[in-house]
């Protein structure tokens, strides 16, 4: 039966009215050009109601749009090659305020509006935590009617699908764009041309410019971005790359040399074919270098265009007024080469001298450093970037020249500490950029991601820099947007913190989260309070079941790590915990048994494709749960359950069904962590480190509401110094843990290379590098004290309140407001 059987069409976009909302869908689902008009599946109805949605962003965003042109404001650009949307639908209905009538208008279908918000697939352009903060960035942006805008790029496929087979983890390639985006706009007016490769010119008067090479175009995709309960709505441009018509050579193709006329044409589909190109081969880098400059030229390119369309008077000259209106910031060091492109498209194209491009360039970007692990600060070899970006390398070797001449001239006392801190490494065997140095040495400002983390970059990373610039070195401790991740996947809590607060204001200022602090004792609150998480455990309980066959009992204890699989974080040690929870299980009487908090372990997370331990702990935490869930002796007691494919969507089942959340990493090595917040913010108890975000989340829910354990960050060098010289001694129950696996307890694999990568000091694997064996005892212990203070239950409900009522600070509306008075000068320009 088609849409218009049941609703008569209506082409006005953009009423709160119901039946007339439901007129607007049913004109899209009659004229879309996507599907017949004939049936109207929950498939065809999704793809229709987000239409008519985006009627209604696309006017607020066109308002805005004009409304910045008007006013002129100073502007931030925020560039990343990464975000993690997830589902736009409930969030683009829920910040403007139209959940209800959209509801209502489904209805008239036969639908539920949650069942076809269901039907959207996950944006998935970004790994984990970074490129998930972008994106509560942008929303954070627009909800604070801050004059900015998001860049990045269209990746044909995001972050790969995770199934899980016999063998561990297997890569899908993921389908965002399968059938279409409801949500992008195709801007065929916002084209700019990409060049790589080629040579340097110099004319008779010294000028130097890039020429030659392959030019390729990126065309703009945009992603109207809605506040929440603002008339603002901003826009994240995602870059497509394309060849034009002059570049297919059809005078080869109708010779029957099909592939090389449309060479080209290859060449762009390559460019956004995927989210992080395996970079082992040459080639996987180069590419990986090539998304990179294509960000952030087309970027510049629209930034500089924008500047000048918004005064006429700018066309020519006026440059020391950009700094005044635009504001870059690099998302970690992937965008560095805004830096060497801002300074050529100044002095190339636009006729600058080097120190006036200089200062134009320094005084407009900034840098947000992500990690301090050495394996993620971005080296490219100096070849590789000489052989793309001639132009680029050129100008790259010039910054390391002036910065090195200024520092042997004003800084005798640091001459010693220049060849580390320059940009260029010219060690023979592999000469490379330091991206990073080269974001410290040209940005205005640095900034770390949580307090602690922040700390290591003054004291640790960037010391050397500091003693040069101790100005220009800031915290931002991340955040997290409480309308996803509270308001719209929690709404049984939401209501109740809403009733007990009195007011919905929450929402947009999270600190008011502090009111429930006076109630967290109140019996009828318990009540209701406890009956919002077994609802959403219960939600939970069905999304496993569906997922992995594996049924788990919502009156135990719902325990969670999700996040990216990686040594660091330590997902083994939880595995670890709970194998030798499991033999303690099997050796007790039936009777003690009983005595037991009954657990359901759960982990979930993406392993790097080339990544062998992480890929080896998501099947070890696979096989464990295969035997333990199958043991009938025990699986009333202990259930652990691997969540395959974890993304955006999973998170908002997950996260609110939650009571006990790890986040467990090697002190000092997780810059900040956001799941923690989530968590927090829903309720969560947390078990940690003193790592990251951790730090300041204790700091603000009260100590006796957060597990501690574990070593301190600065304990840790020494305690790796230790096991080298073989003082180490390990506690029994790690060396009963992980001799039970090597016993071929969970299964036949081969688990030895992963658990000798435990051992120190043996010649085998890192010598424990994470610190596992050191912590796994005070963990347990840790564990021990949940299990005690879960059989308490007023004591834990009590807990679980007073994690929401602290996490007021983990808005990113606090994190965004202080970037933009601290760092990128900018206010506030609602439409009126
Ligand atoms: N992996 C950090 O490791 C932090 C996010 C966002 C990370 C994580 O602790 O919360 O960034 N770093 O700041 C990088 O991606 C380099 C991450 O997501």
């Amino acid at each position: 039966m088609s849409a218009a059987d049941k609703v008569k069409p209506a082409a006005s976009p953009a009423s709160e009215d119901p039946s007339a909302i439901a007129g607007n869908i049913s004109y899209h689902a009659q004229y879309s050009p996507h599907f017949s008009p004939l049936a109207f599946g929950p498939e065809q109805a999704f793809y229709a109601t987000a239409e008519s949605v985006r009627d209604h962003l696309l006017q607020r965003w066109n308002d805005t749009y004009l409304h910045f042109h008007k006013t002129d404001p100073k502007q931030t650009y925020y560039l990343s090659m990464e975000y993690l949307q997830g589902r736009a639908l409930t969030n683009a209905v829920g910040n403007l305020a139209i959940t209800g009538a959209y509801a209502d208008a489904l209805k008239k279908f036969g639908y539920e509006l949650e069942a076809i918000a269901g039907q959207e697939r996950d944006a998935a352009l970004g790994n984990g935590g970074l490129g998930r903060l972008a994106s509560c960035f942008l929303d954070s942006m627009a909800t604070l009617n801050l004059p900015s805008w998001g860049y990045g790029l269209r990746y044909r496929y995001g972050l790969f699908k995770q199934r899980i087979a016999k063998e561990g983890q297997e890569e899908i390639a993921e389908d965002w764009l399968d059938k279409f985006s409801p949500w992008e706009i195709v801007r065929h007016d916002v084209v700019y041309p990409i060049r790589f490769f080629g040579h340097v010119e110099i004319s008779p008067d010294g000028k130097r410019k890039w020429a030659g090479g392959e030019v390729l175009n990126a065309l703009a995709y945009d992603v109207p971005i809605p506040g929440y309960k603002t008339k603002n709505a901003i826009s994240l441009r995602l870059w497509d790359a394309t060849a034009t018509a002059e570049d297919f050579n059809l005078f080869q193709f109708n010779d029957g040399q099909y592939e090389s006329a449309a060479q080209l044409h290859s060449r762009a589909q390559q460019i956004c074919a995927v989210l992080y190109p395996g970079d082992a081969t040459e080639e996987g880098k180069l590419l990986r270098l090539k998304q990179q400059y294509f960000l952030c030229s087309a970027s510049l390119q629209d930034i500089i265009f924008r500047f000048k369309e918004r005064k006429a008077d700018r066309v020519s000259g006026k440059w020391s007024e950009f700094p005044s209106k635009v504001a870059v910031q690099m998302n970690d060091t992937h965008p560095t080469l805004a830096i060497p492109e801002l300074m050529r498209l100044l002095m190339d194209v636009e006729g600058l001298g080097w120190d006036e491009a200089w200062a134009v360039t320094n005084k407009t970007v900034a840098y947000t450093n992500h990690t301090v692990l050495p394996e993620a600060l971005e080296k490219w070899s100096q070849a590789v970037m000489r052989k793309l970006l001639p132009r680029h390398m050129e100008i790259i070797e010039e910054i390391d020249k002036r910065f090195r001449e200024m520092v042997i001239s004003t800084r005798k006392d640091m001459e010693g500490k220049i060849e580390s801190m320059r940009v260029l490494d010219n060690n023979p065997e592999k000469p490379v950029v330091r991206m990073a140095n080269l974001c410290v040495v040209a940005g205005h400002t640095v900034n770390g991601v949580a307090e602690l983390h922040s700390n290591i970059l003054k004291q640790e990373l960037f010391a050397d820099y500091v003693s040069i610039w101790p100005n220009k070195f800031q915290n931002k401790t991340n955040g997290i947007t409480p309308r996803r991740w509270l308001r719209f996947c929690n709404p049984e809590l939401s209501e109740i913190v809403t009733k007990w607060l009195k007011t919905d204001q929450w929402t947009s200022n999270l600190d008011l989260l502090t009111g429930l602090r006076k109630f967290a004792d109140d019996e009828k609150l318990h009540a209701e309070w406890a009956a919002a998480k077994l609802a959403s455990k219960k939600r939970l309980a069905k999304h496993v079941l569906d997922v992995t066959g594996v049924t788990i009992d919502p009156d135990s204890l719902f325990d969670i790590q999700i996040k990216r699989i990686h040594e660091y974080k330590r997902q083994l040690m939880n595995i670890l915990g709970a194998v030798y929870r499991y033999k303690k299980l099997k050796e007790m009487s039936a009777a003690d048994r009983q005595k037991v908090t009954p657990r359901t372990v759960m982990v979930g997370g993406k392993a790097f494709a080339t990544y062998t331990n992480a890929k080896r702990i998501v099947k070890l935490v696979n096989d464990v749960g295969a035997v333990v869930n199958n043991d009938a002796d025990v699986n009333k007691y202990l259930k652990v359950v691997f969540i395959p494919n974890y993304n955006v969507s999973v998170a908002e089942v997950l996260i609110p069904g939650s009571e006990l959340s790890q986040h467990i990493s090697t002190a000092g090595m997780e810059a900040s962590g956001t799941s923690n917040m989530k968590f927090s913010l829903n309720g969560c108890v947390i078990i940690g480190t003193l790592d990251g975000a951790n730090v300041e989340i204790r700091e603000e829910v009260g100590q006796d509401n957060f597990f501690l354990f574990g070593a301190k960050a600065d304990q840790v060098a020494g305690l790796r110094k230790d096991r080298e010289n073989g003082l180490f001694k390990p506690d029994p129950r790690f060396e009963e843990a992980k001799q039970f696996i090597r016993s071929g307890a969970f299964g036949t694999y081969d688990y030895t290379p992963l658990l000798d990568s435990l051992e120190g000091n043996t010649g085998f694997g890192r010598g424990d590098y994470f610190l596992v064996g050191y912590d796994f005892p005070s963990y347990i212990d840790a564990q021990a004290r949940v299990d005690e203070a879960y059989k308490d239950k007023k004591k834990w409900v009590k807990m679980s309140i007073l994690n929401t009522a602290g996490s007021g600070k983990f808005s990113s509306d606090r994190t965004i407001d202080q970037y933009a008075k601290e760092i990128w000068g900018i206010s506030a320009c609602p439409v009126p």
